[in-house]
């Protein structure tokens, strides 16, 4: 069950000595002498697949306290800190005579990266795209679906993620302008953000991904629908391991093909997350539009005045470079609209954490969710038997 190197083909990472190189993870390990470490692999409502090498993973069980519905009101876990797709958990075997009952998750390691987006809702959410993942493919196609804007919101989301993002254009094999495309990205290469144009159905044409598919690291695809993220997880793969789906013709739009995330391990000793097709993205409020639009802060600090709103003030730098074709004003316009969007997501938050406090006054002196002491076996009545796979829904399925 432990064997190291299994786990080390879909991401386990070991320090020098051959132990768990996050020392955090070695502690909580500690914690649970029986479980075992697992990388969650897909993820449903009735619970979770979680592998322990590059073959087909297993049902289990969530702890009960994330089966709750989250209130923060109430205090539950709120979902982002529920294990996620490529979240690396510490799972108990089921005892040996309770036949019926699943192995059941205990608890969650520390993430060391994690890709978040808001979630709609009338309450502050956030919602997990992934865990643990070191590059970000955010994947726009070279047709209808291309939209610069759409790529800086991304960026912004990964930005403080602690993943690499690197902008990937699909079909390069039907676009007319692709010179035009580039140049309108050309603010993000100045940002050291890497652009590939690739033929997501040809081999040799996703070759130039493998920089960012090293062994032992692991990639998410993110994209509208019907971008290719799919396409391009089969040809890395090298077989049809996901569905794809032609877009619609009328307006080149995807179908929703994918319905929920999966983690999959590649020949090459990397690990691809296959995702749903985003159609919103709204920031945390964790963000830092400065920092990701490090460009126009540059510009801005040239502006005579220092509390500048860049509208009508004399001496103002940014629009000085608009009016000199330095800078896209529609790359100004969306840094304006998301600084935005993320001030408003940052007062929910702010009255989240607030309602959260209040809800669970001994937050801070309770232990935290990974040092409980391990459940007690569950009392099943017979039923299915324990490896089963649990249903696909696709309530994780995106908007
Ligand atoms: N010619 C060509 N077709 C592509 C390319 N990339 C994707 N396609 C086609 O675009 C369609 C949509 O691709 P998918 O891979 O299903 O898109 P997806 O991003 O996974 O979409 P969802 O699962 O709905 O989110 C399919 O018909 C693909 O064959 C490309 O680089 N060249
Ligand atoms: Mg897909
Ligand atoms: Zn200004």
């Amino acid at each position: 069950m432990n064997d190291n190197s299994a786990l080390q083909a879909i991401g386990w990472p070991l320090d020098e000595h051959g132990r768990p190189a996050v020392a955090a993870w070695r502690e909580i390990l500690e914690d649970f002498p029986t479980a075992y470490p697992a990388r969650v692999v897909e993820q449903h409502r009735t619970g979770y697949v979680v592998a322990v090498g590059p073959e087909d993973g297993v049902a289990v069980e969530s702890p009960p306290h994330w089966q709750r519905a989250p209130s923060y009101r109430k205090g539950a876990t709120p979902t982002e800190q529920r294990a996620g797709v490529g979240d690396w958990v510490l799972v108990e075997p089921a005892p040996e005579d309770a036949i019926v009952t699943k192995d059941q998750i205990v608890a969650l390691l520390p993430r060391r990266t994690a890709i978040k987006r808001g979630a709609a809702g009338e309450h502050y959410k956030q919602q997990l795209i992934a865990a643990n993942v070191d590059t970000v493919f955010v994947v726009c196609g070279l047709d209808s679906d291309f939209n610069p804007r759409r790529i800086e919101r991304y960026l912004l989301l990964i930005s403080g993620s602690g993943a690499v993002p690197v902008v990937v254009l699909t079909k390069l094999d039907q676009a007319d302008d692709v010179p035009g495309s580039l140049e309108a990205l050309i603010d993000l290469a100045a940002q050291d953000v890497p652009v590939r144009a690739v033929n997501a159905l040809d081999p040799d044409s996703v070759a130039s991904l493998n920089p960012w598919l090293r062994p032992g690291t692991t990639a998410v695809l993110v994209g509208s629908s019907g971008a290719g993220k799919s396409t391009l997880t089969n040809t890395l793969v090298g077989s049809e391991r996901m569905k794809t789906g032609a877009v619609r013709e009328s307006d080149e739009r995807g179908r929703h093909t994918t319905t929920h995330r999966a983690l999959i391990p590649l020949e090459s000793g990397a690990c691809l997350i296959d995702t749903p097709g985003m159609r919103e993205l709204k920031p945390t409020g964790e963000e830092d539009v400065a920092e990701n639009f490090s460009d126009i802060d540059a510009l801005g600090a040239n502006c005579r005045f220092r509390d500048c709103r860049h509208a009508s003030e004399p001496g103002c730098a940014i629009r000085a470079a608009i009016e000199d074709g330095k800078l896209d004003p529609r790359r100004f316009a969306n840094y304006v609209k998301l600084q935005e969007e993320v001030a408003g997501a940052a007062d929910k938050l702010a009255e989240r954490k607030t309602q959260h406090a209040a809800a669970t006054p001994n937050a801070a002196a309770a232990p935290p969710a990974s040092a409980r002491p391990a459940r007690k076996p569950a009392e099943k009545a017979p039923g299915k038997p324990s490896r089963q796979r649990p249903r696909i829904d696709d309530d994780y399925g995106e908007d």
